[in-house]
C-alpha cells in the first residue's frame, strides 16, 4: 500500500511540475509579446513554440501567475468579490471602486467589532486596493474613463442594468479600450427572470440546489457552503482568465458572464444526472429504495446519501449525544467491503450472498449502516477517521469551523491565514485554495475605504498633485457631506 501511495504520489509531483511548465506568464506576454516570439523556442515535439523560454528562476521566483493584470474591479457583496480576491491572491492588480462614504454595503454588514470594517467584507477582499469614486460625478466618469483605457479587466455584479445606467455600456467600454475583458454575476442568464435581483439562497432555489437538499420528509433545504455568490465568482474567475488566455491570441477583449442559476446548476449536475436516470427506473443508491420508498417525478432530497455510486451515510461517533458534530461520514466503498466487514465484526458478510456484492447491498443499506454505526459510535471521530484510513477506507469526520479555525494543517498550506487590520486586529481568512507550485499565493488584508485613492489617481492614473487637489475639491471621490463643504 505504501508503495502504491509513493508512486501516485510522486507522479502527482511530476504532474505538477509539468504543468507549471507550462503556466503563462500573462504580463510577459502582454509587455514583451515582441521580444518573446524572437525568443521563440522549441516545444517537447521541437515545434516552434511562442512561449518564452523556461524560466530559469527557482520555483516561486518567477513571479506571480497573474502578475501585470490590472482588474477594474467594481464588485459588492459576495460573488464578485470571491472573484477578484481570487485573481488578487493570483498576482493580479485589483483597483476596488467603491462609492464615496459608504463602500461596499458589506463593510457596515454583521459588524463584529464597533467601528470596523465586518469580517463579511474583510474576508473577501483582501490583497485589493481600494478608490472611492462617485461614478455619477462627471470627474468621477472621467477618473473611470482612465481606469478603463489602463485595466484589462472590469468585474462587476451590479443588478441588471446598473452599469449602462452609469454609461458604462459594452459598446461605449469596447471603444474606450477594445482589449477590455467585461466580466458579470447576474442572477439569471436571458430569459424570463434576467431583470432580477438575486442573492445567494434565491440562486440555491433556482438551480436545483435546494429541492434536491435536505431530508425526503422534510422542505427543500439552503446550504451553508455559498455555492450561488461564491461558486459563481469562481466561475466567474474561471472565464476571465480564458479570455485573457484568448486575448493573447485576438488582441481584443470580450463579456464575460456567469448567471448564478448556472453556476449553481452547474455545482447540482449529479442532480440532473439523477433525474434522467429516473425515466430508466427508480434510483438505487439511494436509501429511499431500500426503505421502499416509491419514487415521483422528480429527484427527491437524499438526507446524507452519497450522490455517487459508492453508498454512504453519516453515522455518528463517541460524545454525539453532547457534541453536535460528533459524527463521521462512512463510504462503503465496493473494494473495500471485506475490510469494512472485518472491522464492524460481521465477517461473514464478506461471503453471505446477501452482503458480498453491492448490488446485493443496495435493498440492505438502512442495516448495513445502522450496523456500522454500532462500531462508529465506541469511537471518536478521529479515531474512526485513522483506523479507517489505515485499511483504505474513505470516510470524513464532520469538522465544526471551530476545529477547521485551530487546524495547524490547514494553517501551514496557507488555506486558513491570519492577517493583521489597522482598525480590527488580526483576523482570520481563506486562503488561496488552489496552489500552484510556480506562484504563491499573495494573501494580505482588505484595504480601507478609499486607502489608495491618491496613490492610483498619482501612479496608476499619472495625475499630478495639483489635478488631485482640483479632484478632491471637485468632490468626485468624497463623500456627499464632504461635497457640500467643497462647494
Ligand atoms: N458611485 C455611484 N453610484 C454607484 C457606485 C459608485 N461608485 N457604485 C454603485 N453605484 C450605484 C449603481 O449605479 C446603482 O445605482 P442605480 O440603481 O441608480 O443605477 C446602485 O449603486 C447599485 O445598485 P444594485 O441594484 O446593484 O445594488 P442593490 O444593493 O440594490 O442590489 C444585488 C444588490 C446584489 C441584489 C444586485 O446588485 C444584484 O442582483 N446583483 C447581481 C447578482 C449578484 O451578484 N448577486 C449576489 C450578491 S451577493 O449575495
Amino acid at each position: 500500500m505504501a508503495t502504491r501511495k509513493k508512486t501516485a504520489k510522486s507522479k502527482t509531483r511530476a504532474a505538477l511540475k509539468k504543468s507549471a511548465r507550462k503556466v503563462i506568464k500573462l504580463s510577459s506576454a502582454r509587455k514583451n509579446a515582441a521580444k518573446n516570439a524572437s525568443k521563440s523556442a522549441k516545444n517537447g515535439n521541437g515545434k516552434s513554440s511562442n512561449l518564452p523560454k523556461p524560466s530559469n528562476k527557482p520555483y516561486g521566483q518567477a513571479g506571480l501567475a497573474l502578475q501585470g493584470v490590472r482588474i477594474l474591479d467594481f464588485t459588492h457583496v459576495q460573488s464578485g468579490p470571491t472573484c477578484t480576491q481570487l485573481l488578487a491572491y493570483m498576482g493580479a492588480d485589483v483597483i476596488k471602486v467603491e462609492r464615496p462614504g459608504a463602500g461596499d454595503v458589506t463593510r457596515g454588514q454583521l459588524r463584529d467589532v464597533p467601528n470596523a470594517d465586518s469580517l463579511y467584507f474583510t474576508m473577501l477582499n483582501g490583497t485589493k486596493r481600494s478608490i472611492t469614486i462617485d461614478s455619477k460625478h462627471p470627474k468621477g466618469m472621467e477618473i473611470l474613463n482612465r481606469l478603463i483605457k489602463t485595466c484589462d479587466v472590469l468585474v462587476e455584479n451590479f443588478a441588471p442594468g446598473a452599469l449602462d445606467r452609469m454609461g458604462l455600456t459594452w459598446d461605449y467600454i469596447h471603444k474606450t479600450n477594445p482589449r477590455m475583458i467585461v466580466a458579470s454575476v447576474k442572477g439569471f442568464g436571458p430569459g424570463p427572470y434576467e431583470d432580477c435581483k438575486v442573492y445567494e439562497n434565491v440562486a440555491q432555489c433556482a438551480g436545483g440546489a435546494a429541492s434536491t437538499t435536505g431530508f425526503r420528509e422534510g422542505p427543500p433545504l439552503v446550504t451553508g457552503a455559498q455555492i450561488g455568490d461564491s461558486g459563481t465568482g469562481l466561475h466567474l474567475a474561471l472565464g476571465i482568465v480564458s479570455a485573457l488566455y484568448q486575448r493573447i491570441r485576438t488582441g481584443r477583449g470580450q463579456k464575460v458572464l456567469c448567471a448564478m442559476q448556472d453556476g449553481v446548476l452547474n455545482l447540482a449536475r449529479v442532480k440532473l444526472r439523477d433525474q434522467q436516470r429516473l425515466a430508466h427506473g427508480p434510483l438505487t443508491e439511494y436509501s429511499q429504495y431500500s426503505e421502499g420508498v416509491p419514487f415521483g417525478k422528480a429527484v427527491p432530497r437524499a438526507g446524507n446519501d452519497s450522490g455517487g455510486g459508492q453508498p454512504a451515510w453519516l453515522l455518528k461517533c463517541k460524545g454525539w449525544e453532547s457534541d453536535p458534530d460528533a459524527y463521521i461520514y462512512f463510504i462503503t466503498q465496493a473494494p473495500v467491503w471485506e475490510a469494512i466487514s472485518d472491522l464492524i465484526g460481521e465477517p461473514t458478510w464478506k461471503t453471505d450472498p446477501d452482503y458480498a456484492t453491492p448490488k446485493a447491498r443496495l435493498p440492505r443499506l438502512k442495516k448495513i449502516f445502522a450496523r456500522i454505526e454500532e462500531w462508529t459510535v465506541t469511537k471518536t471521530k478521529f479515531e474512526v477517521m485513522d483506523i479507517c484510513n489505515a485499511v483504505d477506507i474513505p470516510v470524513g469526520p464532520i469538522l465544526s469551523m471551530k476545529e477547521i479555525a485551530e487546524d495547524e494543517s490547514l494553517r501551514k498550506t496557507g488555506t486558513v491565514v491570519e492577517v493583521d487590520h489597522p482598525t480590527r486586529g488580526k483576523y482570520l481568512t481563506v486562503g488561496n485554495p488552489i496552489k500552484l507550485s510556480d506562484s504563491p499565493a499573495d494573501v494580505r488584508r482588505s484595504p480601507l475605504l478609499g486607502e489608495h485613492t491618491e496613490e492610483i489617481l498619482k501612479d496608476v492614473l499619472g495625475y499630478k498633485a495639483a489635478e488631485v487637489a482640483e479632484i478632491k475639491n471637485s468632490g468626485a471621490i468624497t463623500p456627499p457631506e464632504k461635497k457640500e463643504k467643497a462647494a
